[in-house]
């Protein structure tokens, strides 16, 4: 098996199943980039017209969740009774037990004390903050979807216990069965949940998604979001909130040989690529790009004869001819099914006008367009890469697969 399979076969089968709609999401999208994109070469339009939305409708996500059942297919009664209704949602918020934290005040199922969604959302009326941000699974080459994702900091529901001391670590895991052998646990270091260093959005216990409440696939009623790391931070249909003095990561992929302390990595993929092209005529091909943690500033495209080797102490292809593509301007419809097709108010990153402050924007992603001159008959390899905002190329400065898939891309095609 190679790498690749490998790390599909470690997903379930509904990961199988997204891989299949990666492709049929497409096909449904709408013109969205036409107009931004008025300026390019008129060849590249009908493959314009085909890009995916820019913002994913919650139920157009892939979905990688665990659990036999995974929870969102249970029926609505047996939701009801497992708390992951808004009616019937609770989450306890304690001390570690094993490594205890200093709390003045705990909230419990047990006690009736835990949290509902009611206060949740009174807390949402003064600290609520939404932003955009990209899910990407860390063993998954391509993101899971788009959104903005609205909900309550962290920090918010953490100072209600009134912490005094020993609190270095934020564990949290969410429903599986009320079997401990299937929780799907994440972490972060308490520095992160308490500030927003390096102008990040704040960690969220997240509520909303693209403007509607979240649906039972996308964590209902309630998940975390971690705005700068992939999507195995982001717990589903969120339980347990614990406050601990362990001074490292305990999360559950930990236990799968990932990076679990790298956060979210730039790099580019086609959409559109050709198969066959015909000779000597301009070739049309896009693709987005994943803005990491260090920003995006290019797109960078290169062709070269299939089979040809490149020079073995250059595995990046660093010195290789790449041309820059053209990075898309901000869409004219936003897509996800937004209300209006209306960035939300106040989303972080965007202007009272609901326009991006600054593109492409960092943890989100982008879309490009490139025309490749016309090729004589051969065989060929296409490849793209993105360069981030610090000047570094894909996949440096982090290639390591298990810190989050950024390997450059390489489209094999035939012109005839
Ligand atoms: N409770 C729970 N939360 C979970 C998971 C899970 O299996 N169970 N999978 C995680 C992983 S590995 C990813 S990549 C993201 C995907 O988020 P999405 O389903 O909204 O796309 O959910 C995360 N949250
Ligand atoms: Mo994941």
């Amino acid at each position: 098996m190679s790498d690749a399979e490998r790390d599909l076969a470690e997903h379930s089968e509904l990961s199988r199943r997204f891989f299949l709609r990666c492709g049929a999401a497409l096909a449904a999208s709408s013109a969205a980039f036409t107009h931004a994109a008025d300026s390019l070469p008129p060849e590249l339009a009908p493959a314009l017209e085909k890009l995916e939305s820019y913002f994913t409708p919650q139920d157009k996500f892939g979905d990688v969740s665990r659990g036999t059942p995974v929870p969102h297919s249970l029926p609505l009664a047996k939701r009801k009774e497992a708390g992951l209704t808004r009616e019937t949602w609770r989450l306890d918020i304690v001390s570690d037990p094993e490594n205890p934290a200093t709390l003045e005040k705990q909230f419990t199922r047990k006690d009736n004390t835990a949290i509902d969604f009611d206060t949740l959302l009174k807390l949402g009326v003064r600290n609520a903050v939404r932003f955009p941000k990209v899910m990407t699974c860390l063993n998954i080459g391509c993101p899971l979807g788009m959104g903005i994702w609205e909900g309550v900091p962290l920090r918010t529901l953490v100072w209600l216990t009134r912490p005094k001391e020993n609190l270095r670590r934020v564990f949290y895991y969410g429903f599986h069965n009320d079997d401990p052998k299937q929780r799907f646990r994440s972490s972060l270091p308490v520095g992160r949940v308490l500030e927003d260093y390096d102008d990040l959005p704040p960690v969220i216990v997240c509520y909303k998604l693209n403007g509607e409440w979240l649906t039972p696939e996308r964590g209902a009623p309630v998940r975390i979001v971690v705005p700068e790391h992939y999507g195995y931070k982001s717990v589903k249909w969120l339980t347990h909130v614990v406050l601990s003095n362990l001074s490292h990561a305990n999360d559950t992929y930990g236990t799968q040989n990932n990076d679990v302390d790298s956060p979210i990595k730039t790099f580019a993929a086609t959409l559109h690529a050709p198969d066959t092209a015909k000779a000597n005529a301009p070739i049309p091909v896009t693709g987005y790009a994943q803005g990491g943690i260090s920003g995006l500033s290019k797109v960078q495209v290169w062709v070269s004869p299939a089979g040809k080797g490149w020079a073995e102490d250059d595995p990046y292809f660093t010195t290789a001819p790449w041309t820059d593509a053209t990075i898309l301007e901000p869409p004219r419809k936003w897509g996800g099914e937004l209300p209006g097709d209306a960035v939300p108010k106040d989303t972080m990153g965007f202007d009272a006008a609901g326009k991006p402050k600054v593109w492409p924007m960092r943890l989100a992603k982008a879309h490009w367009a490139a025309l490749l001159p016309g090729l004589p008959a051969g065989a060929y390899a296409l490849r793209c890469r993105t360069i981030d905002a610090k000047g570094q190329a894909q996949p440096m400065p982090r290639p390591f697969k298990k810190g989050g898939r950024c390997e450059i891309e390489t489209v094999k095609f035939n012109v005839e």
